[in-house]
Formats: structure tokens, sequence, C-alpha cells
């Protein structure tokens, strides 16, 4: 990193030197001065485009994936995978608006968190038009509300060692329980909320209620419905049966799933 920034230190330093040979400004005296000159602005604001291009080079990875308006909301958000969680616990959750649900922030984290729907929702909000896009073949654009993730993994405190996050679902599918992992660039990236809102009104069912990941960078699948855990780790070698996620250990779904 401090290799990136070492360009445009010389680029301010070889901008102060082109000033005092020129002899232009004798009368300038103190880094304002001399920054307001045209010519060293210009140099100056070139090397912070450079900077930002090779940061930018180095990271695609925290790219943001596009935005979409009002106008491109899908009419319907189909569901899939899990439409309704079985068994009487989250039925039970559903009929009192998941007022006692909470979700639990776990594993290598300083201060372990048990949050409420209500605590979500008291975090700062984002809210995003997207559009997601499900390996069977469809896609379809909808404006998620929710908490950026990187809010909740702040307000815990991850520890050093942590390098993925654990999203743990109320579902199950045959045997297991769905789960869902991914990277801390993910986990940290902007548009990497947990949604509790879908076209401004309480997520469906259908669509992950209470709470959904949107991890708009990757594919449907990673997109963990009915989230009750989060958990920070330092190998997802033991989760699991070690490949990160129901599907990825199942089928030849991709841990890394990105688009
Ligand atoms: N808990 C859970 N999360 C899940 C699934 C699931 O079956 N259970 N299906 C995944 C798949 S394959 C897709 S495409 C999306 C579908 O989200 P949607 O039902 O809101 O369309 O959720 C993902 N997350
Ligand atoms: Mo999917």
């Amino acid at each position: 990193m401090s290799g990136l920034i070492l360009p445009r230190r010389r680029l301010i330093a070889r901008a102060g030197g082109l000033v005092a040979a020129a002899g232009a400004l004798p009368l300038l005296s103190g880094c304002d001065a001399i920054n307001e000159a045209p010519a060293v602005r210009k140099i100056l604001s070139m090397g912070e485009a450079m900077h930002q291009h090779s940061q930018r080079a180095l990271t695609d990875r925290d790219a943001l994936a596009r935005e979409f308006t009002r106008a491109d909301l899908s009419p319907v958000f189909r569901s899939n995978g899990t439409k309704l969680p079985a068994g009487g616990d989250y039925a039970a959750h559903a009929a009192t608006g998941f007022a006692d649900w909470r979700i639990q922030v776990t594993g290598l984290v300083a201060r372990p968190l048990s949050l409420s729907m209500a605590d979500i929702r008291a975090m700062p909000q984002r809210t995003q038009i997207t559009r997601h896009d499900c390996v069977e073949g469809w896609s379809a654009i909808g404006q998620w509300t929710g908490p950026q993730l990187s809010r909740i993994l702040a307000a815990a405190g991850l520890r050093d060692n942590a390098r993925y996050i654990v999203f743990r679902c109320a579902d199950r599918i045959g045997d297991a329980l769905y789960y869902e992992s991914c990277d801390l660039v993910d986990a940290l990236h902007p548009q990497t909320i947990m949604a509790w809102a879908l076209n401004d009104a309480v997520l469906p069912i259908a669509n992950g209620a209470p709470l959904r990941l949107r991890i708009e960078r990757q594919l449907g699948y990673k997109h963990a419905k009915y989230v009750n855990a989060i958990e920070a780790v330092a190998s997802l070698d033991a989760i699991g049966a070690g490949k990160g996620g129901y599907w990825e250990d199942r089928i030849d779904y991709e841990w890394y799933a990105g688009i």
C-alpha cells in the first residue's frame, strides 16, 4: 500500500521543485499558497487521479455493482430455494412479526452480539436497487434496505485472525441447514447489507424474512435468507463439508461466485 502512495509524494515533491526552479512565485510562502498556483494544482490533481487509479486496479473487487432506478424494478421479485422454512419454531416467529428473532454475531469478535430486528432497524441504513442473478437462469431487480454488514462487524469488533464471515440460516434443505460464507473483501463491501425490506415493504417470507444477506457482486445462491447467526472464522474447513456453503458442499457451485 505504501508503494502506491509514494508516486504521489514524489509528484508533490517535484511540483514543489518546479515552482522553486521556475522562481515564478517569489512572494508565496507556505503550502496553501503554493498549492494555489495553477500549475501546481494541476500536477497535484494528476497525482491524485493516478493514486486512485492504481488503488482501484489493485482492488477491483471493491467496485460497486450497478444500481438501477425505481423504473427498473421487476413487477414481482420471485422466490427461489426455500420459500417457507419448515417447523413450528419459524412459524411461531412469523406469527409475532419476528419480534423475538435474534441474530447472533459470534466467533472471532471482541464483543459477541445478540441483535433483535429492532436493533437492526435502528442502525444507519442503506437502500440500493440491484439486479439479482440466479445460476438457474433468471434475474430480478429489487430495492433492498438494511444496515451494511461492515457496521455490524464493526460493532462486534473483528479480531485480527478473522478471515471469513459465515451466515447461518433457519431453513433446512433435506437434512442440513442452509449456510453461506464470504471473505472480508465482500463482507466489508459498501453494498453488502443485511436486508429486512424489499421494495419499501418488510421482507416477505418467501424472500428470506426477517433478514437476508445482499452480497451484490456475487450470484444468487450466496445471498443467504432467514439469517439467524453471523460468525467470523479463520477457516471454513470445519464448517459443513468445508466448502463454505450449502450448495458448494453438495454440487459444483463455486464458493467465489463473483459477477
Ligand atoms: N436460506 C436460504 N438462502 C437462500 C436460498 C435458500 O434456499 N435458503 N436460495 C438461494 C438462491 S439459489 C437464490 S437464487 C436466492 C433467491 O432469493 P429469493 O428467494 O429472494 O429470490 O436465495 C439464495 N439464498
Ligand atoms: Mo439461485
